[in-house]
């Protein structure tokens, strides 16, 4: 049966990664996968995450199966973190909510879901987008193609480019949107440009699937979600899929949430039975431990309050390290202006230098991006920043 099998390239990130932990370097540096690191360079657990955890362990009392949508604590207050709480009473039953392994278990469902609606819809995704999106909407069967977005010049989103690449999208396709910190380039519209995003959308009857995996990560747990929020109040359907991996540091867990939002209760219950089936014959319904602790901690004030000032310092210990990256490149070297380092939002940002340089910095010193020229900001540390720094420059100077 299996002889015939050829060996797959590992996933491009994923495989990386492995090479990290395989280099004997002693002073390899990994900026490769989107985990998020500390000073020490551990990937922590939250404390009120821990805590939430050891009292959810301590009041179970079966490991029965879960609802078939997920714990409903955690789905009301994921609907509510990422919506708001006016916005999520007022919308009610018109948003179906299914827990779901991470956010890459979201985007699926949510192709699945896209898939019974209208098979081999066309999703237009960013040029550059997440390398998985491509596997994970192709595999359902969704066609994928690209608008414009990132300017390597500018080192920015070209607005106007990405503006009437949008606007010559055939009416009724599907637009994935980054919903903040946009991986891989760090470059975010503003919520102005939102406005006009969805402006467009609603012009030409588009469906956003918006894809939220770093609420928190950017501006703000509010703020990160302007896009979304806005996109649910202006058009009549949105489809959402979320991540708790990085904004509860619950990577291995495999939690999420994809939300679909109709313009009536009626429509939302069957495209909710959509997502049910299609979970059904892949893998039945999530893991319940992840969504259980996040749905615990969020019904706990206190433990949300602990909860949100780690993830602010978080935030601040990425923008503190971004903003040093980009000074300390600018001084130590000509060849480049690095500023555009300290506007990137989130977790990534592209360097934009050539590949030769890219590849020596990680055969010569051990320094592990990627070929996109994607960093991981939070692998920079104040310990291993002024090496960074003078490899990058020394690799860019030759
Ligand atoms: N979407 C984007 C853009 C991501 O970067 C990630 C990875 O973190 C995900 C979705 C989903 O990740 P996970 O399945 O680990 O929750
Ligand atoms: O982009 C990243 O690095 C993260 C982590 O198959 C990740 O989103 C990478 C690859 C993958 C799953 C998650």
């Amino acid at each position: 049966m299996f002889g015939k099998l050829e060996t797959l390239p590992a996933d491009p990130i994923l495989g990386l990664n492995q090479t990290f932990q395989q280099d004997s370097n002693p002073d390899k540096i990994n900026l490769s996968i989107g985990v998020y690191q500390n000073a020490h360079g551990v990937t922590p657990i939250f404390t009120a995450v821990k805590k939430a955890e050891a009292q959810l362990i301590d009041a179970q009392e079966t490991k029965s199966y879960a609802p078939q949508a997920g714990d409903p604590l955690f789905l009301q207050h994921m609907t509510q973190l990422l919506l708001g709480d006016s916005l999520s009473a007022q919308l009610g039953d018109r948003v179906g909510a299914v827990m779901t392994p991470g956010g890459c278990g979201a985007l699926r469902m949510g192709a699945e879901l896209l898939m019974h609606a209208r098979e081999g819809a066309t999703v237009w995704v960013s040029d550059p987008t997440w390398a998985n999106h491509f596997p994970l909407l192709q595999s359902a069967g969704l066609k994928l193609e690209k608008y414009a977005y990132y300017s390597p010049e500018t080192h920015a989103v070209d607005f106007s480019k990405m503006l009437s690449s949008l606007q010559a999208i055939p009416i009724g396709d599907v637009v994935l949107l980054h919903g903040c910190c946009h991986n891989p380039t760090g470059a975010d519209i503003t919520p102005e440009q939102w406005d006009q995003v969805i402006s467009v959308l609603a012009e030409r009857q588009l469906t956003p699937f918006i894809d939220v995996a770093y609420q928190g990560f950017g501006d703000g747990l509010n703020e990160d979600a302007y896009g979304v929020r806005e996109a649910v109040k202006r058009l009549p359907e949105v489809l959402i899929a979320s991540s708790c991996s990085k904004n509860f540091g619950l990577y291995r867990e495999r939690i999420g949430a994809v939300m679909v939002i109709t313009p009536d209760s009626k429509t939302t219950a069957a495209a909710k039975s959509h997502i049910l089936t299609a979970a059904r014959s892949s893998y039945s319904m999530s893991p319940y431990h992840g969504g259980g602790i996040v749905g615990h901690l969020l019904s706990d004030p206190a433990l949300t309050q602990e909860w949100r000032s780690e993830l602010e310092q978080v935030r601040a210990r990425m923008n503190r390290l971004r903003g040093e990256l980009a000074d300390g490149l600018n001084q130590s070297q000509t060849v480049k202006d690095f500023s555009f380092v300290a506007q990137s939002k989130g977790m990534f940002c592209y360097l934009g230098i050539p590949l030769d340089a890219v590849r020596a910095l990680r055969s010569e010193f051990g320094i592990y991006l990627l070929d996109s020229t994607r960093i991981n900001v939070a692998g920079l540390s104040t310990e291993n920043l002024p090496v960074i720094i003078d490899r990058v420059s020394k690799v860019l100077q030759r």
